[in-house]
């Protein structure tokens, strides 16, 4: 019993996928902890705004397969922090294949023993997540940020080393722009 091929339709611009099998909703109660300015944190959790959501194609989550999302991240801050993902590494070391399809954002990458990249994704460049660094993405623009992601279906989410130690750096609003601090 072979599986068969699928195909997909991905809205580049707006991230949607047809058909999807999961969709992905993270609101900023699910990472509250994530950002620093715990004032603005605590302002924003009313409105509890959705921060992105991820589009996932319809591949079993077992080795040898390809998994792959859009994800878009809303334009927004909480406080001087851009909306970004939660972040993870992945249970089974293995690396990631990110595409950056609309908006203006960049990949934070960092190994367990601190080194840190950050890598600008503008719409048609690729990034290659190696293993062994775990990755967060952020908006910095003012238009939702859509990327295209393809990991093993094996890696899993390992949350819990980030949710308790964050990343090392943040990307903050610097002016029109952002700067990593
Ligand atoms: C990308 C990929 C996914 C990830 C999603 C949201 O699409 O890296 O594996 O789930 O971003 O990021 P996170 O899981 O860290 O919330
Ligand atoms: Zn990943």
């Amino acid at each position: 019993n072979l599986q068969l091929p699928l195909a997909t339709m991905l809205d580049l611009a707006s991230g949607d996928m047809d058909p999807y099998a999961l969709v992905v909703e993270r609101r900023l109660s699910h990472m509250a902890e994530a950002y620093h300015d715990r004032a603005a944190v605590t302002a924003a959790a009313g409105e509890d705004p959705v921060i992105y959501r991820a589009y996932e194609a319809d591949v079993p989550h077992e080795a040898s397969q390809l998994v792959y999302r859009m994800t878009i991240i809303e334009p927004g801050r909480i406080g001087d922090e851009f909306y970004m993902t939660k972040g993870h590494h992945h249970v089974v070391d293995s690396g990631e294949f990110y595409l950056g399809t609309a908006g203006t954002g960049a990949v934070v990458m960092q190994t367990r023993s601190g080194e840190v990249r950050v890598e600008e994704m503008p719409p048609g460049r690729a990034v290659y997540v190696p293993p062994g660094w775990a990755h967060r993405s952020v908006n910095v623009g003012t238009e939702p940020f859509v990327f295209l992601a393809v990991f093993f279906g094996n890696a899993g989410h390992d949350y819990a080393s980030i949710e308790r130690d964050g990343f090392a750096v943040r990307v903050l609003a610097d002016g029109d722009g952002y700067r990593v601090g």
